[in-house]
């Protein structure tokens, strides 16, 4: 039997390539937990678990996750079925609570660490992928209107990406929308406009909001109140003709299915680490799916490690009618990855070869690790 012999835990601290301002926090690195698994046969797993902005997008933070990883997961683990990934889900949630991206990290590396031993894609786990590739849209953060036009008239001569998502919420609603308008004169009509609140409104302000981005031909809101009242999503949501997306007010499958029951939402933004794993993330699809809810492949901004079992995923799912946001390793200014995700056609491209399908670039790795900064610091 081969056995999960020891998982380690990794800090990188990467700029990203401009501020990416969101309506809690304004972001000029990402910090992501690169977990690597070694098995008792030799083989090795690689996961990682990001989130945004310390602990003002979520509970977790990159410390709060490499603590749960050494001082609690792997304990939990280290000596177990390396193929039992089921097993470990189930014991990993009895053990600790709470902590998704965490329990994630750790999830994405098992499967890696199985699919390769058995020579195939995580994809192939789980069913076998039904698609190649999927749209990818953009963020438009740059917190002013004519830089975001700039940046979006870029990115569709390249054929990169024409769904943008603006990130709103941090300035009052009236100029908000005047952003918004700016940004859909000048590329509304060759792509598709969304927005992302990240909870910045009041039920108020959300109905003003929501009247006036509709006004202005916006195609979706992203969690435009404060998770909580899955009532008042749904009284949005019911309003409006705009698409209403839940993000943070989705944890996991309990969350999905008390959001699918009220029929509070349009579409569901799946993100594997905030369902808590890519096993969860794949109820939260069929709940949605069960619902009628449209699909959208949701990111923490990870870099290329956690994307690529993101894509993985997706790839399997029959209607991700919204297609995805997985552009993370774009938004860091440099790559860890031995081989880049690519992103052509507008469209992300599922990597070819066993488990999630990448590699790490050591030399990167080594050097954006925290720990190494703090030395060559004293
Ligand atoms: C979020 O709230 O969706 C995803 C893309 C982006 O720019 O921010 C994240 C988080
Ligand atoms: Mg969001």
């Amino acid at each position: 039997m081969t056995k999960i012999e020891r998982i380690e835990t990794t800090i990188l601290d990467i700029p990203t390539i401009r501020g990416h301002v969101l309506s809690m926090t304004t972001m000029m690195m990402q910090s992501i937990v690169l977990v690597r698994i070694h098995f008792s046969d030799g083989s090795t797993g690689l996961g990682e678990g990001t989130s945004i902005g310390g602990m003002s997008y979520g509970p977790e933070s990159p410390e709060s996750i490499k603590v749960a990883i050494d001082t609690y997961i792997a304990p939990t683990l280290e000596g177990r079925d390396a193929d039992d990934v089921n097993g470990a889900i189930a014991l990993t949630e009895k053990m600790v609570r709470g902590n998704p991206i965490a329990r994630c990290a750790v999830e994405i590396a098992l499967w890696d660490g199985l699919a390769r031993r058995l020579g195939v894609s995580v994809a192939r786990l789980f069913g076998g992928p039904v698609r190649t590739a999927m749209p990818v849209a953009w963020t438009l953060a740059s917190g002013k209107s004519e830089t975001d036009i700039d940046e979006a008239e870029e990115m569709i001569a390249s054929g990169r990406h024409n769904i943008f998502k603006l990130k709103i919420g941090k300035r009052s609603v009236r100029d908000d929308l005047a952003h918004v308008e700016a940004i859909t004169r000048a590329v509304g009509d060759r792509s598709s406009i969304r927005v992302d609140v990240n909870q910045a409104w009041s039920l108020t302000d959300a109905r003003r909001g929501l009247a006036g981005l509709q006004a202005i031909g916006v195609e979706l809101a992203e969690q435009p109140i404060r998770i909580g009242s899955i009532a008042a999503l749904k009284s949005l949501t019911e309003r409006t003709e705009i698409a209403v997306m839940a993000d943070e007010q989705l944890n996991g499958p309990q969350d999905a299915l008390a959001v699918a029951a009220m029929q509070a939402a349009d579409v569901f933004a799946v993100k594997i680490g905030q369902s808590g794993g890519l096993k969860r993330a794949a109820e939260v699809v069929a709940i949605g799916e069960a619902a009628g809810i449209g699909l959208y492949g949701g990111t923490m901004l990870e870099a290329g490690v956690s994307t690529a079992a993101a894509i993985q995923l997706f790839s399997t799912v029959d209607h991700l009618d919204w297609g995805t946001e997985l552009f993370g390793p774009l938004l860091l200014k440099d790559e860890i990855l031995a081989e880049p995700i690519d992103y052509h056609d507008f469209s992300v491209h599922l990597p070819e070869g066993p488990g999630i399908g990448v590699t790490l670039d050591e030399a990167k790795v080594d050097f954006y690790r925290r720990d190494r900064a703090r030395t060559l610091h004293t």
